[in-house]
């Protein structure tokens, strides 16, 4: 059995408030297998990573970290680390395996055991709805480009209310919107892998479409108490210089990245300069009237998931049209370009860089008074392996959430509403179109055998909670 060393030490450096919720995240394609046990069907992610040349190693999330088989164990874990909130996914082809009609029973009592254990553990369970894996028959049917998906997800959000609301306080309709839109159908790095830049856009107009339904049939089931909210992967966006041709590419990919989902969320509006960027491409004819306001439902707090920062330029004049993979930035093509940042990077190549959090969080508080903020990701690739002892020494890791939390300290005391950190993720796990190559949990999984160890990283992350703060 492995323990975990959660006894603080003294001189704490950065104390975060009483009542601070401290995390980890997963999402259930990443960390479930299961994938064809107990009637639950396949979902896009099932179809790409089946699809040669799709993932890495030809790797799919058919047993990834055994989760469903080995929940008890994961939530012993985390137990012992002693977070205060778990973020988990529930998997819609598991609950709801032709994504319309009625519910299977079998895969809402997963998630149910899975929720009376946290909460027998003394752990607040966070559901997200949706990370991801749509059930293949909807994209068969059109998937996020057609409307009718959208009122097929706010009937799923009720199924899945109705089985968990009497237990679950805290919900999210969607993961990351910005990827399952634009890496999904623009880029095609994503499942269901098209490369269509009009279906991305109107693939984001429906997650908001979505959203907005989703939180309305939350919370015509849920007690008054639940609170509801979406997660986006904000784009901490800089210009390479003050020049205006680069502040104008900026400009671009805050529309793009950020604006698309936080304009029609919290303001009902689509951003007019977003709109006339992407002329080219649509016309947003899709964008029927009161669907804006549908979006605009409000929500009780925002997630944020962060990485690392995006450095961007004006594109160079006369340069020749960049061939290649197709781009996630639908009409940015000639226009921006996208600068490597400097420093150190993890293994994912993204820079390290905790001040981009920082501003996101300044810039929320400015933007979005009122709106309380999650963060409900934040964490790093590395390549990290157990030693001849057993033992995973992760400092790389370690730095990076140090600097992180730091950075969501800083932002508190200058007056920004942060209500939490969870941190991705809690185990190695399926890491996408990378497939095992990426391992970001802070509990190693060794996947030819489920072991599974804590790293450094996790035994420092127990000592903060335990302290509630980071050590000087
Ligand atoms: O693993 C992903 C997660 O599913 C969504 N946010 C980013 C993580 C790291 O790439």
């Amino acid at each position: 059995m492995t323990t975990i060393d959660a006894s603080p030490a003294t001189g704490t450096a950065a104390r975060f408030p009483a009542g601070f919720r401290w995390g980890t995240a997963t999402a259930a394609y990443q960390i479930e297998g299961a994938a064809s046990l107990h009637g639950r069907t396949p979902s896009i992610w099932d179809t790409f990573s089946r699809t040669p040349g799709k993932v890495l190693n030809g790797d799919t999330g058919d047993i990834a970290a055994d989760h469903y088989h080995r929940m008890a164990q994961d939530v012993g874990l985390m137990k012992r680390l002693g977070v205060s909130d778990y973020r988990f996914s529930v998997a819609w082809p598991r609950v709801q395996p032709t994504g319309r009609g009625p519910a299977l029973q079998r895969g809402l009592d997963f998630y149910r055991d899975l929720v009376d254990r946290l909460l027998e553990a003394g752990i607040r369970p966070v559901a997200t709805l949706y990370h991801w894996d749509l059930p293949q028959e909807l994209e068969d049917r059109g998937g996020w480009p057609l409307r009718g998906t959208a009122e097929r997800f706010a009937e799923y959000a009720g199924h899945v209310a109705g089985a968990l609301g009497d237990r679950v306080a805290d919900w999210t309709t969607f993961n990351e919107p910005w990827c399952a839109a634009f890496l999904g159908y623009a880029s095609g790095v994503h499942a269901p892998g098209r490369t269509e830049p009009a279906a991305a856009l109107r693939a984001a107009h429906h997650f908001n479409l979505a959203h907005g339904l989703g939180v309305q049939a939350l919370r015509s089931v849920l007690p008054r108490s639940a609170e509801v909210s979406l997660t986006l992967n904000l784009h901490a966006v800089r210009a390479l210089t003050g020049s205006a041709a680069d502040l104008d590419a900026a400009r671009r990919i805050d529309a793009l990245g950020n604006r698309i989902f936080l304009d029609p969320v919290f303001h009902g509006r689509l951003p007019a300069d977003l709109v006339r960027d992407t002329a080219e491409v649509t016309d947003w004819g899709f964008v029927r009237d009161g669907d804006l306001s549908v979006a605009a439902t409000p929500v009780d707090w925002l997630g944020v998931n962060y990485y690392s920062p995006t450095l961007v330029a004006a594109a160079d004049p006369g340069a020749p049209a960049a061939g290649g993979d197709p781009s996630p930035w639908p009409g940015t093509e000639g226009r921006v370009r996208f600068v490597p940042a400097p420093g150190a990077r993890t293994a994912m190549d993204w820079p390290v860089d905790a001040d981009g959090l920082y501003e996101l969080l300044a810039r929320l508080r400015d933007e979005l008074p009122g709106v309380p903020v999650l963060i409900t990701e934040n964490g790093a690739a590395y390549e990290d392996y157990a030693d001849p002892e057993g033992e995973v020494h992760d400092p790389q890791r370690i730095a990076y959430l140090h600097g992180h939390l730091a950075a969501v300290h800083r932002a508190i005391a200058d007056g920004a509403d942060v209500r939490g950190y969870f941190l991705w993720s809690l185990l190695d796990n399926f890491e996408w179109a990378y497939g095992y190559s990426k391992r970001f949990g802070i509990v190693h999984v060794d996947f030819a055998t489920q072991r599974r160890t804590p790293k450094d990283s996790a035994h420092w992350y127990a000592d903060v909670i335990a302290r509630g703060g980071l050590p000087g």
